[in-house]
């Protein structure tokens, strides 16, 4: 994608983040509708819905060409990621609007051929919008984040880690996971995909893991995570599948290696 075509359709996608995200904030305290998913944990309100709506509505009359994969079913039934694709959390952490009303994101990515252009987390309460543009770096409103750390210590690390991490799962009846946080500095669980990769675009966590994420809760995130120099992958250290879930590490380079050799790869059968 050239830039001009990139500026332009940045321009536009902040503001319709811009326009949803101000009216979550005027209707927050209003009573919410939810509804659950698959299980009692997994939410949805009326408003994810709406935001969703709002996105698809206006992409689809304005750019028709253009494919939208989305959590909320107002996108499109992709195979591929061909062409030019949106990709939309309306509400990443919606458990965290329901019960918090702060600490959710909405995540719009821009993808061309499978390539990551625009990524735009907005923190929808904090009224933080971290933005980039492939190749132009990465902003929190408009400073712009520091590339990564390259000489980070393992020792130092700080880890966005979920209830993942306390269940039933290989890493964990093994022990590795035990041993990964004992070794590490600390770790974080904040409720959103999408503003943990923020995080570690920032620089304020050093890495984030978890088990089945969708292409949606990570598609923003990848952006703003490779502009500070950070590296995104399955946790088998290969490439995410951005069609299906699957399992996430985004971290620092300087802690990849390491945590996916000594703790995760390591005797596994
Ligand atoms: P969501 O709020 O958009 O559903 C919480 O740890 C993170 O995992 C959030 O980013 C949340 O996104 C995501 N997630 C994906 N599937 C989930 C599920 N079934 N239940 C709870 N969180 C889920
Ligand atoms: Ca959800
Ligand atoms: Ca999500
Ligand atoms: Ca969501």
């Amino acid at each position: 994608m050239d830039k001009e075509k990139r500026d332009k359709l940045f321009d536009q996608a902040k503001d319709w983040v811009l326009e949803a995200g101000k009216n979550i904030r005027e209707k927050i305290n209003d009573p919410l509708q939810i509804d659950t998913k698959s299980n009692p944990n997994d939410l949805v309100t009326a408003m994810d819905k709406e935001t969703e709506e709002f996105f698809a509505n206006h992409i689809k009359q304005k750019y028709p060409g253009h494919s939208i994969l989305s959590e909320e079913g107002f996108g499109d039934e992709l195979d591929s990621l061909g062409g030019i694709v949106w990709i939309i959390d309306p509400i990443d952490g919606t458990m965290n609007f329901v019960h918090q009303k702060r600490n959710f994101a909405i995540s719009v990515a821009i993808y061309e051929e499978g390539v990551g252009e625009i990524g735009l987390i907005y923190d929808v309460m904090a009224d933080n919008m971290y933005q980039a543009k492939r190749g132009e770096g990465a902003y929190k409103n408009d400073v712009l984040l520091s590339q990564m750390d390259r000489n980070k210590q393992f020792e130092e690390a700080v880890f966005g880690l979920n209830h993942f991490w306390l269940c039933e799962n290989r890493l964990v009846e093994e022990k590795r996971m035990q041993q990964f946080v004992k070794d590490i500095r600390g770790t974080r669980t904040y409720g959103s995909a999408a503003l943990e990769f923020a995080f570690v675009a920032e620089g304020v966590m050093d890495g984030y893991l978890s088990m089945n994420l969708a292409p949606w809760d990570v598609a923003a995130g990848i952006v703003l995570v490779n502009e500070t120099g950070g590296v995104t992958t399955n946790i088998d250290g290969t490439e995410l599948n951005m069609l299906d879930k699957d399992s996430v590490l985004t971290c620092n380079p300087a802690i990849q290696d390491r945590l996916l050799n000594s703790y995760i790869k390591h005797g596994r059968k």
